[in-house]
């Protein structure tokens, strides 16, 4: 790869992440159902009808995948940790899963790992979507609740802590597109979960520092909205579309406002005096996560209810997601993300991969697509900190090939190769080529 850690200012971290419902293996330690197990048994949500009750067994196998870490010469691990295995019902403590995530960070840290924990990455409490899960103004300050759990816990072990992962998947993606779980397309819900997520952010953020946590921040996800043509029409599709996905959580979280072309549509279905909600969710961050994997060229679409819009299929060469390779984009995210909403404060590129159909062939799996993707982004990177952004690490996803959501095990990410057989690791070629570009000076 055509870069080195002298590409990068000094304490630059490299890192890989993975989240806890992906790779534990859910089926262990006494977690409890989420809405995700229920939605993986329903048929037609998820390919094969997939689940994470055994994923790659991480649960079992976490000490020989740190040491993959670790052998790679990465500094930082950015891992969540499960509502669902702290409190299987959404309220009571379960000692194994707190358990688990003691082992599991001292374990990080024996290796002289960087431990960047996620509390949410979507592992919401079965019987909690039974309340209405983020429709329900509740659910965010039942996650305070867990919050304070999993922290007491560990939080003083942590380098970082993130509250969400993603909220636009979390609401948008679930309840307008219905992708994910709980797989609605209502835009009442969706108006609904895309204010409590970022109050749930909000709460988090109040409970972790009165329990005196520093280096809290949230993880959002950025993807490039490109205008099908230069038509107003298209324009104004694509500016909806940027509201919608890469200004509403970080003004919400940086500014306590939403922008005006998502509230021209989701104003009406917004929960009741929500504004008073803004001063919790735009309380102080310490960093900001941004993840980025690609763009979507947006079209004006008159047949189609609010927000107007289709995607087109784009020109440029595809990842296995079907997903174009843009590095561009994330070299606007983290400048406009310095410029416009979080100046000096430390910025990580949280997540950044490509999935690609991989195979093991006399037992090495050759992947120089993935070797010039993770190049490209690092340039982009390294351009976005010569153009005045303050970014201060990057970690790939993912570290292992894992559970890809609607996409089951189908789609594999990391940079170590698993056999879902035999759970066998092996690492790839651009493992070996990343660890090789961090150990040149
Ligand atoms: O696998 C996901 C992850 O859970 C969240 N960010 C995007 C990844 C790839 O789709």
């Amino acid at each position: 790869m055509d870069f080195s850690r002298a590409d990068f200012p000094d304490g630059f971290l490299f890192g890989a992440a993975t989240a806890a419902y992906q790779i534990e293996g859910h089926g262990f330690g006494g977690a409890g159902s989420t809405h995700w197990d229920t939605f993986a048994a329903t048929p037609g949500n998820v390919v094969r009808a997939e689940n994470g009750s055994l994923a790659c067994d991480h649960y079992h196998r976490y000490e020989t995948d740190l040491d993959l870490l670790k052998d790679a010469g990465l500094d930082a691990y950015r891992f969540s940790t499960s509502w669902a295995r702290v409190m299987p019902d959404g309220k009571t403590v379960n000692p194994e899963g707190l358990d688990f995530y003691d082992r599991l960070t001292d374990a990080i840290l024996a290796r002289g790992l960087q431990p960047f924990q996620t509390l949410y990455h979507w592992e919401l409490p079965s019987a909690l979507a039974d309340q209405g899960g983020w429709m329900n103004r509740d659910t965010a300050l039942r996650f305070g609740d867990y919050v304070e759990a999993i922290t007491d816990k560990i939080g003083s072990r942590m380098a970082s802590i993130a509250t969400i992962n993603e909220p636009w998947c979390v609401s948008y993606l679930s309840h307008f597109l219905g992708h994910h779980a709980p797989g609605l397309r209502d835009i009442r819900a969706t108006a609904r979960a895309m204010h409590h997520i970022n109050l749930a952010h909000g709460e988090a953020m109040t409970r972790l520092r009165a329990q005196g946590m520093k280096n809290c921040g949230i993880v959002l996800n950025f993807e490039y909205a490109q205008a099908a043509s230069n038509s107003a029409d298209d324009l104004a599709a694509a500016a909806t579309q940027d509201a919608l996905y890469n200004k509403w959580f970080i003004q919400g979280v940086t500014q306590g406002s939403y922008p005006k072309e998502a509230l021209s549509g989701l104003e009406p279905h917004m929960p009741a005096n929500w504004q008073d909600d803004m001063t919790t969710i735009s309380q102080p961050i310490d960093f900001l996560g941004v993840n980025y994997y690609t763009r979507n060229i947006i079209a004006h679409d008159p047949t189609a209810a609010w927000p107007h819009q289709k995607s087109i299929v784009g020109p440029l060469d595809k990842t296995q997601m079907g997903w174009e390779i843009y590095p561009q984009g994330l070299h606007h995210f983290l400048t406009r993300a310095a410029r416009d909403y979080v100046g000096d404060l430390p910025i990580f590129v949280s997540e950044n991969g490509m999935a690609w159909d991989d195979h093991v062939e006399n037992g090495a799996i050759h992947d120089p697509a993935r070797q010039q993707f993770i190049t490209d982004h690092m340039n982009a990177t390294k351009d976005a900190i010569a153009d005045g952004a303050n970014v201060q690490g990057f970690f790939y996803w993912s570290l292992l090939d894992n559970f890809e959501w609607a996409f089951g095990y189908e789609k594999r990410f990391g940079m170590v190769h698993v056999d879902f057989e035999t759970l066998q690791r092996t690492p790839k070629t651009s493992y070996y080529a990343l660890k090789s570009a961090l150990s040149r000076v």
